[in-house]
């Protein structure tokens, strides 16, 4: 399996699955989750609608993660899943490594090879990017997948040096 930083858009990302900082509402919002849905279009929405009428009638839960088509991103799906809003009072780190494993447990289940991640809660929900690529990063080195393509798409310099400087850690931390 390969890790890479990308500085750039993720809806411009060819991958088999990019994945979406959604809000439990699924029913899109600003940020990254605004940029899928303008640029891959109302098919997005309208299959979050259906989820929401079948199994999410009461929010997609943070930390889980949910597949749609990706409609005219060129991709094959979006996965979208929910960070946690950052709180100094309590740590919920255990919710942001959840988002990454569980939508690479879903790309994997999809069959997908490649998959593209934001920088999850580092923007509306402001988690600071050096702590949330901390754990991106660990999440990810410790999942075993079929997913051989990950990439975390940064969309500022401050964020991708934050991943940049995650990436040099030792996998041990040490
Ligand atoms: N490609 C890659 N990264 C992007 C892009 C893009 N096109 N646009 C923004 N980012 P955010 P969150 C970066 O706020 O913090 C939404 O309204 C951005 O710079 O998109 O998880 C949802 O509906 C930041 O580093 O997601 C929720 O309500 C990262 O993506 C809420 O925001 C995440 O920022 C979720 O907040």
């Amino acid at each position: 399996m390969g890790i890479r930083l990308v500085l750039g858009d993720i809806t411009e990302q060819r991958v088999d699955v990019v994945v979406n900082a959604a809000n439990s509402s699924l029913l899109g919002g600003g940020g990254v989750d605004g940029a899928i849905h303008r640029r891959g279009g109302p098919e997005i929405l309208a299959e979050c609608r259906a989820l929401r009428a079948s199994r999410y009638g009461g929010g997609l839960p943070t930390g889980q993660a949910v597949a749609t088509t990706a409609g005219r991103l060129p991709a094959r799906w979006v996965v979208h899943t929910v960070g946690p809003v950052y709180s100094a009072a309590e740590d919920r780190a255990d919710l942001l490594a959840s988002c990454y494993r569980e939508s690479l447990r879903l790309a994997e289940e999809l069959g997908a090879r490649s998959v593209a991640f934001p920088a999850v809660s580092t923007g509306v929900y402001r988690w600071p990017a050096e702590d949330a690529a901390r754990v991106a990063v660990r999440t990810v080195r410790g999942v075993t997948t079929t997913v051989c393509d990950i990439r975390f798409i940064l969309f500022s310099e401050a964020v991708y040096a934050a991943f940049d400087r995650a990436l040099a850690d030792p996998p041990s931390g040490e």
